[in-house]
């Protein structure tokens, strides 16, 4: 794989849901030896440290939703840090709660439109983060980044989305808890959607090799935000929202082994993670052998890459 200017950008976000822990992630990370793997693959690797949102009012915890000030300020924080990360490299975003998306994909999204490029967006999750504060049954924040990077309304207080991310640029892999709110705006969507039942039928390969065709197709910059619950909990028990059936060591490297070969990559969220409910550091460790599959880790090389 071509060297890459690897970017480790600290997002300790924690507002993104009420259990805590996520803040940890990014410290988790570097201990399993994040930046150690990307350099034995021989790429290069600055680590920015960890970020801190904007200033903010303090939240009340009084209202429906949980830390939206907090949340807010996060986001404005890392729209400009990812916007201005792409223009040096392929940063990669230590989180953190998946609110943390809501500006690493804004960011990217934003410097693909000055570029003049299409931004495309993989999302490997059991759920599809797909709400906005009024549809959101729990409040928790986490489960709203696409719907305000794809500009849907009622992010009151939110920056202004004003690169909004098409909904056919957009694929979600890894389904098996969606909410009634979340399925009705989906099916009314051009989002793509591939559940647990159609990876058990097809496998992982061929829907995934479908959208990267569709990305390379149009030249397009492709952000992966990888949510730990994609992953089944029986590999991956640190993470708050645990949906048993998920996808299985191998389907989590074939993924990523996959996106490598497609050379499509230019943004990454590891997401999700809790090290305060990990056992041994193992869900750590796998995130970051997972990130070393994306980034060019392999036995062999392949000949071809044909899935159909
Ligand atoms: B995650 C749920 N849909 O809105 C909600 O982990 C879960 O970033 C959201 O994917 C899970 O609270 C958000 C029930
Ligand atoms: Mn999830
Ligand atoms: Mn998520
Ligand atoms: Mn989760």
């Amino acid at each position: 794989m071509t060297p890459n200017d690897c970017i480790l950008i600290g997002a300790p976000v924690d507002s993104g849901k009420r259990r805590a822990g996520c803040l940890m992630g990014p410290d988790a990370l570097r201990t399993a030896g994040l930046a150690e793997a990307l350099r034995e693959l021989g790429h290069r690797v600055e680590d920015l440290g960890n970020l801190s949102p904007e200033p903010y009012s303090p939240d009340t915890e009084e209202g429906r939703l949980f830390r939206p000030n907090e949340t807010a300020a996060w986001t404005a924080r890392l729209r400009d840090a990812a916007e201005a990360a792409m223009e040096r490299g392929l940063p990669i975003f230590l989180g953190g709660d998946h609110a943390l998306s809501l500006g690493s994909v804004a960011g990217v999204a934003r410097h693909a439109a000055r570029i003049r490029r299409p931004q495309f967006v993989l999302w490997l999750d059991a759920h599809s983060d797909f709400h906005t504060p009024q549809t959101s049954g729990s409040g928790n924040l986490h489960g709203t980044p696409l719907g305000y990077v794809t500009g849907r309304s009622g992010f009151d207080g939110f920056a202004e989305i004003t690169r909004p991310v098409p909904q056919e640029n957009i694929c979600l892999l890894g389904l098996r808890s969606v909410d009634e709110a979340e399925r009705a705006a989906l099916e009314e969507s051009r989002i793509r959607r591939h559940d647990m039942r159609e990876i058990d039928e097809r496998g992982v390969a061929r829907p995934l090799a479908e959208f990267l065709e569709h990305v390379a197709a149009q030249n397009g910059m492709l952000h992966v935000s990888l949510d730990v619950d994609f992953l089944d909990p029986a590999i991956a028990p640190a993470v708050g929202t645990t949906v048993p059936g998920g996808a299985t060591m191998r389907e989590g490297h074939l993924v990523m082994e996959m996106i490598c070969d497609s050379r499509l990559m230019t943004s990454l969220d590891l997401v999700e993670l809790n090290p305060f409910l990990d056992e041994r550091g193992r869900t750590a460790h796998l995130l970051v052998e997972l990130t070393a599959s994306a980034m060019g880790r392999r036995v062999f090389d392949r000949p071809t890459r044909a899935y159909a």
